[in-house]
């Protein structure tokens, strides 16, 4: 049966809450992420005033003062961005049960079956926008489609205060000059590899054919085919979303030595432990990555624990006997850390720790607030013994 899946993402979100509540600020550059003289930090994201200046999310705040300097530059307020964030993902269960949150300002909703309610998948994203603007008087980007790729594309389309509906016989007119970049699952590396086999637009992918591309990649290949077609089977739920969350570093120089390896372990979990908390979701399974400089061989190690967990420290302690248990380490070039096995669910309360959970909330306030990690715990210093 044809779905009707919607993609909601909000315009700017962090700026335009800044802009709401202080009508100084609108029609100006507005960029959200750390003071205009601050020596650190990344812009978390900017005004469309701002866009146009060349500033963008995860830029370094000195590189936009250098492209906008007339900017007016904030620290964020995450109390602020999470109350409406609730708000519109309480007008998202309005509409359907079936939400599926992504992040902080976008959701998917599965509005398959609810349609008879609605003109059209038109009169529908337009209610949407409407409730939003009433309630928040913020703008979103809506996309409705056939399933999560599309509608994701959609949404972002026509931003900001877009409205795109992809209808089944639309889906190749819509994809086709579409970058490959911009399709789930196809990162930068990805892109630029696929750019010098001569493939950028989706068209390039059809007009080749799925033989000749699964010959040239494989399995991803045939993967890859497939979204440039549009297909997308992906239920839209809480654990259809991210699967696992991982994080690794590779090293300039190799590292050796389970304290060095476990410095190093420790550094990554705080940026993983931050992303499931986000989320909102818990994990049962950790797992350590390990490759060595010779011949790139690389292994993993996973440990799935009885309960389910979102703090440092259960991943550290699990993180930390897994590194315990490998033969050899020496020669490392990249560690990672990853949790998996994830669902959204509440914790008996008995298993917190009060106060450690407090400092977690804290330190990823901060986090959060820099951008990068600022504040951590100690065993992610080196060991000078
Ligand atoms: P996005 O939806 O990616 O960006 P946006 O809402 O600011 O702009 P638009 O959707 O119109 O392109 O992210 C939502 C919020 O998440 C964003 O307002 C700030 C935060 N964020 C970061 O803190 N760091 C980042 O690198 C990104 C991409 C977002
Ligand atoms: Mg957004």
């Amino acid at each position: 049966m044809e779905r009707t899946i919607v993609h909601v993402d909000m315009d700017a979100f962090y700026a335009a809450v800044e802009q709401r509540d202080n009508p100084e600020l609108r029609g100006k550059p507005v960029i959200v992420g750390a003071p205009k003289d601050a020596k650190r930090g990344v812009v978390s994201t900017c005004s469309y005033e701002a866009r146009k200046y060349g500033v963008r999310s995860a830029m370094p705040i000195s590189e936009a003062v250098r492209l906008c300097p007339d900017g007016v530059y904030l620290v964020p307020d995450m109390r602020r961005y999470v109350a409406v964030s609730r708000q519109i993902h309480k007008i998202f269960e309005e509409f359907t049960p079936v939400v599926e949150p992504v992040s902080i300002d976008e959701a998917f909703l599965d509005m398959t079956g609810c349609m008879h309610r609605y003109s059209d998948e038109t009169d529908l994203g337009m209610r949407i926008k409407k409730r939003i603007a009433e309630e928040t008087s913020l703008t979103a980007s809506v996309g409705v489609s056939v399933n999560k790729l599309l509608a994701k594309l959609a949404s972002d389309a026509k931003k900001p205060d877009g409205l795109v509906v992809v209808k089944s016989h639309q889906i190749d007119n819509f994809l086709f000059p579409m970058p490959l970049r911009r399709l789930y699952g196809v990162g930068k590396k990805t892109a630029d590899a696929l750019e010098r086999k001569g493939l950028r637009l989706v068209s390039d992918v059809r007009r080749r054919g799925l033989e000749a591309v699964e010959r040239d990649l494989g399995e991803f290949g045939r993967h890859l085919y497939r979204l440039c077609c549009g297909q997308d089977d992906r239920p839209v739920g809480v654990q259809s979303g991210a699967k696992s969350i991982s994080r690794e570093i590779t090293f300039q120089t190799d590292i050796s030595g389970l304290q060095t390896v476990l410095v190093n372990v420790a550094k990554l979990i705080p940026y993983v432990g931050q992303q499931l908390r986000r989320t909102g979701m818990r994990a049962r399974t950790v797992t350590v990555k390990i490759r060595y400089s010779q011949g790139f061989a690389t292994i993993t190690r996973s440990t799935t624990l009885p309960e389910s967990f979102d703090d440092d420290d259960t991943i550290y302690d699990a993180a930390r006997q897994l590194v315990q248990g490998v033969d050899r380490l020496n020669a490392i070039r990249l560690v990672g850390v990853g949790v998996s096995g994830l669902r959204e669910e509440k914790q008996a309360s008995f298993l917190y720790n009060k106060e450690d959970r407090e400092l977690t909330r804290v330190l990823d306030d901060i986090n959060l607030k820099y951008g990068k990690q600022v504040v951590f715990r100690g065993r992610s210093l080196e060991r000078l013994d």
